[in-house]
């Protein structure tokens, strides 16, 4: 049995070696890929930077469609929108859960 251990830790060890950088690529990948919503909004509270969507499915977060509260990154410009504005939007995971932290008018 002490043989076959051995062969596997020396099958697995290169890859063991490359495992930083592969690391490092995946965090990479995880940026590009944050996830992003699109819905429509029905509320502004300009006071608590804060946001009522009702949004479409998030595929990468395995969400449904729904309406919610969402906090917003603070230099997200909230002033060039309104109630009604049909947006894209991209999420990111904060203290207190995701905030939005980028917002495109879709209309
Ligand atoms: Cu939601």
């Amino acid at each position: 049995m002490k043989c076959i251990y051995l062969a596997a830790a020396i099958a697995v060890a290169p890859l063991a070696i490359f495992a930083p950088a592969r690391a490092a690529d995946a965090v990479v990948v995880a940026q590009a890929e944050k996830p992003t919503g699109q819905g429509t909004i029905n509320a502004i509270d300009a006071a608590g930077h804060k946001l009522n969507i009702t949004h479409g499915p998030v595929a990468a977060l395995k969400w449904p469609g729904m309406t919610m509260d969402f906090g917003v990154a603070p230099g997200v410009d909230l002033g060039a929108l309104k109630t009604g504005s049909k947006i894209t939007f991209t999420l990111t995971h904060g203290a207190a859960g995701y905030v939005i932290d980028s917002i495109k008018r879709a209309d």
